[in-house]
């Protein structure tokens, strides 16, 4: 059996914390008198915050100073931080720790790919940060998702060749980013919308030994 290195995307992959990013943009906008649905916000899952804040202000038209569009981004973190501040292991997605602790079991890398600058601060509140061999999040990385910096500064902190790793992902543009990488993504989420993965599952509880197993002799 060889040695993999399996990277994670955090928010809607390890955690549920995709919905609360869309609760805090979804107040901006609406203050900005902007109409934002949980499809607009599709685009903005892996896409940093200072992008994401540009897509909404894009969507509604709306030329802003960078002194104000300072300040959203103050506004919308300070919300998230609010929600985040109250998450706990429950927070983790079904199945996650069962894939989690396979794969420690079989002593392969594990690494965290995050476009968040929040990430630290949840995979403790989670109890889960001592499953990560390397972490680069979004204080790490000049290039957003999908390029693929965050996951090719992974394979460079584990010492591995990208070929080598294997990507999980709930976003478009993180799995844009895997293949980019050359690495094998995984899309945890909806078939129609991550068609460009290479595999799909609804969540980690459709991931079986089996299917792991295989990627190991990969
Ligand atoms: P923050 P991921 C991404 O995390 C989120 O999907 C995206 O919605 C968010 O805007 C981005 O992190 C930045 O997060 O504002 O906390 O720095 O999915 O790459 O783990
Ligand atoms: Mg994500």
């Amino acid at each position: 059996m060889s040695n993999k290195t399996f990277i994670f995307d955090l928010d809607g992959v390890i955690v549920d914390t995709a919905k609360y990013h869309f609760l805090a943009w979804q107040r901006l906008a609406s203050q900005l008198g902007i109409e934002f649905t949980p499809e607009h916000n599709e685009q903005l899952k892996g896409v940093s915050r200072v992008r994401s804040l540009d897509l909404i202000l894009k969507l509604g038209k709306i030329e802003a100073l960078q002194e104000d569009k300072n300040k959203w981004l103050i506004q919308k973190n300070t919300e998230y931080l609010s929600y985040i501040e109250k998450v706990d292991q429950t927070e983790i997605l079904p199945g996650v720790l069962s894939v989690l602790n396979y794969l420690k079991e079989h002593q392969q890398n594990i690494v965290l790919g995050s476009a968040s600058k929040n990430a630290r601060p949840i995979l403790e509140k989670t109890g889960i940060i001592h499953y990560f061999d390397v972490i680069v999040d979004g204080n790490d990385v000049t290039n957003a998702k999908p390029d693929p910096e965050v996951f090719l500064q992974g394979a460079k902190k584990m010492n591995v060749t990208p070929n080598n790793c294997i990507v999980f992902e709930d976003s478009v543009a993180g799995i844009q980013a895997a293949n980019i990488a050359n690495m094998i993504s995984i899309g945890i989420g909806e078939k129609e919308v991550l068609h460009e993965a290479q595999f799909v599952f609804p969540n980690f509880t459709h991931i079986d030994t089996t299917f792991l197993e295989n990627l190991l002799k990969k």
